[in-house]
């Protein structure tokens, strides 16, 4: 069982009028878009959902037959795959609205929203692209560095966004836990780990966003998964 769901998949499947819908997430532990539905799993207290590994990996022909892309996380709902971690946790929301994981005033809202989004495309976007040249022997330098500006720019632009939401606490947006530290918060772990470490890169979060960092990193409910990652990255480092 997954250490960082120990106490919520252990409990019965969830319903539907009298069916039992029987969810399974294909996910890896390192995975921050699969980190963000954990984090939402835990935070709302959702149960019966069978944490499992991509059945024959991602990218398999067995997995693209239920998610084509490949990739995980995909949430299978009573035989029938859900891709993309943001249009899973927008299901999860609204199967389980309690508690709601976007705020309920509609502007803070629409600014959870698009940090989420802008997490994808402008963090985790350009930050991925550069994996393929983690070793310095097939290293693009020019190509890691046009990305890692890019990478800056985009969390410029989520402080910003946070600033226009008059968020300066410990969450991203207002005083609780959001769907938006749900992708911010494991992006920020692949920024500080994988492209600040190995791309030597020590000023890419500004102050807001390291004050920012330090806070969610204390959330009980962001710990345990962050804690997952950590030791998912440490077993891939070879321990
Ligand atoms: N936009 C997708 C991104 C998912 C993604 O890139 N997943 C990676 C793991 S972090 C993956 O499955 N990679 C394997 C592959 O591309 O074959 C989402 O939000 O779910």
């Amino acid at each position: 069982m997954e250490t960082c769901l120990r106490g919520v998949v252990q409990q019965r499947p969830p319903t539907q009028g009298n069916l039992v819908m029987a969810m399974t997430l294909y996910q890896s532990d390192l995975s921050p878009f699969a980190a963000r539905v954990r984090i939402q799993i835990r935070a709302k207290g959702i149960e019966g959902v069978a944490i499992e590994k991509a059945p024959g990996g991602t990218g398999s022909a067995e997995f693209r037959a239920l998610n084509p892309t490949g990739k995980i996380p995909a949430l299978l709902v009573d035989g029938v795959a859900i891709a993309e971690s943001l249009t899973i946790c927008d299901y999860l929301e609204d199967r389980f609205p309690e508690p709601p994981l976007w705020p309920t005033d509609l502007l803070a809202r629409a600014h959870a929203r698009t940090i989420a989004r802008a997490t994808d495309l402008y963090v985790c976007g350009p930050m991925f692209q550069t994996t393929g040249h983690a070793s310095r022997k097939t290293r693009d330098e020019a190509f890691v560095a046009a990305r890692m500006q890019d990478l800056k720019t985009g969390l410029a632009h989520i402080d910003a966004w946070r600033a226009a939401a008059g968020a300066s606490g410990r969450y991203a947006v207002g005083d609780r836990l959001s769907l938006a530290d749900a992708a911010l918060a494991p992006a920020l772990f692949f920024v500080v780990n994988f492209a600040a470490r190995v791309f030597g890169q020590d000023d890419l979060l500004s102050t807001a966003m390291t004050a920012y960092w330090q806070g969610i990193q204390e959330d009980a409910v962001v710990a345990p998964t962050l804690s997952a990652m950590d030791a998912a990255l440490t077993a891939a480092r070879g321990g």
